[in-house]
């Protein structure tokens, strides 16, 4: 949308981000009245961004399954029967196709994902070739490869990655429920590993994994408390495979989920916050409302890595309901 001159001024009053959250803070946030805090959301949203434009990400699963790592919630994990098969990483033009097809449905960002505890230097190499090659097509290129060491970040930028995505998922305090066979503070080394590389940041989590209130306080007030800010906040509603650990999680309230949108829109006022995995189980009103949270990004096509995602039709036909436009990256 071309703003007119006497359009709100998005980003003109809108004030610096904040980088010293406290808990207490955060907590008020998510016990605010939902019409209080849907405000609140809404006026830093506009502050900030153009509320008519939602980012539309592609998201491809370019090594699948039989992941060494125990993540309760995972699919891909090679301790858990769910039916998901290991697969060998992609080819090269395998995955050229894949982006040249997103591109053509209108992406703006291109995210591949492995099922790694972190790449091996060799897998590296394939991944790089990849990212350059996606990145000549015109599209914004993301990767999700698990931990990574400084040097290859540094590899990965030099390659031409823009954003790489590394989720804390949770609070320090509830990540041992979820995952024992690495730490909290090896997510925070590879994070700053990407920032040091000059990568931008995508981070956030997953919220209805049985956690409590507290806990998505102390997940949103981590993410806002880091240093700079993730420029993309993935906030994930949890996907229940048949086979993992969770699959028997009770359903988190939507409402719930969308406080948490909000609260991440309040705290992270510039980055760019993603609806991310569980909105094939969603009602469009629940994503309306998210929207008006300050949700402004989504991932568009049938599939995640693993599991369904709205068809393209469908998004359309929602976003044209609701008068929504694709961000240009
Ligand atoms: N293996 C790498 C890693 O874990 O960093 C990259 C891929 S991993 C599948 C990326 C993210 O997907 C996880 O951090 C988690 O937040 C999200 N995810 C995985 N399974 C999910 C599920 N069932 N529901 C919601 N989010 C999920
Ligand atoms: C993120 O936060 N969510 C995406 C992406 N980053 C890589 C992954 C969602 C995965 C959902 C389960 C699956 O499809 O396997
Ligand atoms: Fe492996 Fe990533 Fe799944 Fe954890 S979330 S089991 S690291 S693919």
């Amino acid at each position: 949308m071309t703003l007119a001159a006497d359009s709100p001024p998005y980003a003109s009053t809108a004030s610096l981000p904040r980088h010293d959250w406290t808990r207490g803070e955060v907590r008020a946030l998510f016990e605010l009245p939902f019409p209080e805090l849907i405000f609140r959301a809404q006026s830093v949203h506009r502050q900030n961004f153009d509320p008519t434009e939602v980012q539309i990400a592609t998201l491809l699963s370019i090594k699948t399954g039989g992941c060494p790592e125990d993540c309760a919630y995972c699919p891909q994990s090679a301790r858990y029967d769910t039916g998901v098969r290991a697969d060998k990483l992609m080819t090269l033009d395998a995955v050229l196709d894949e982006a040249l097809a997103a591109k053509e449905c209108g992406a703006s960002r291109f995210c591949m994902g492995a099922a790694w505890r972190s790449p091996k230097d060799r897998d590296l190499d394939s991944v790089c070739a990849m990212v350059e090659a996606v990145k000549a097509l015109g599209l914004e290129t993301c990767a999700t490869l698990g931990m990574l060491t400084a040097a290859q970040a540094r590899r990965l930028k030099a390659s031409g990655l823009d954003y790489y995505n590394h989720n804390l998922d949770t609070s320090p305090e509830f990540y041992d429920h979820i995952i024992t066979t690495r730490t909290y503070q090896d997510r925070l080394r590879t994070l700053a590993h990407v920032r040091d590389a000059g990568i931008h940041v995508c981070c956030g989590g997953i919220v209805g994994m049985g956690e409590s209130r507290d806990d998505r306080v102390g997940m949103i007030a981590t993410l806002a408390s880091l240093p700079v800010h993730p420029e993309s906040v993935p906030i994930n509603m949890l996907v229940r495979v048949a086979g993992t650990p969770l699959a028997a999680q009770s359903a988190l309230d939507p409402f719930e989920f969308v406080r948490t949108i909000a609260v991440a829109r309040i705290t992270m006022p510039r980055s760019v916050v993603r609806l991310s995995a569980g909105r094939e189980n969603m009602s469009e009103e629940t994503q309306a409302l998210c929207f008006l949270a300050g949700a402004n990004s989504i991932f568009y096509g049938p599939k995640l890595l693993t599991t369904p995602n709205p068809g393209r039709d469908r998004d359309r036909e929602l976003m044209a309901r609701l008068g929504l436009t694709p961000m240009e990256p």
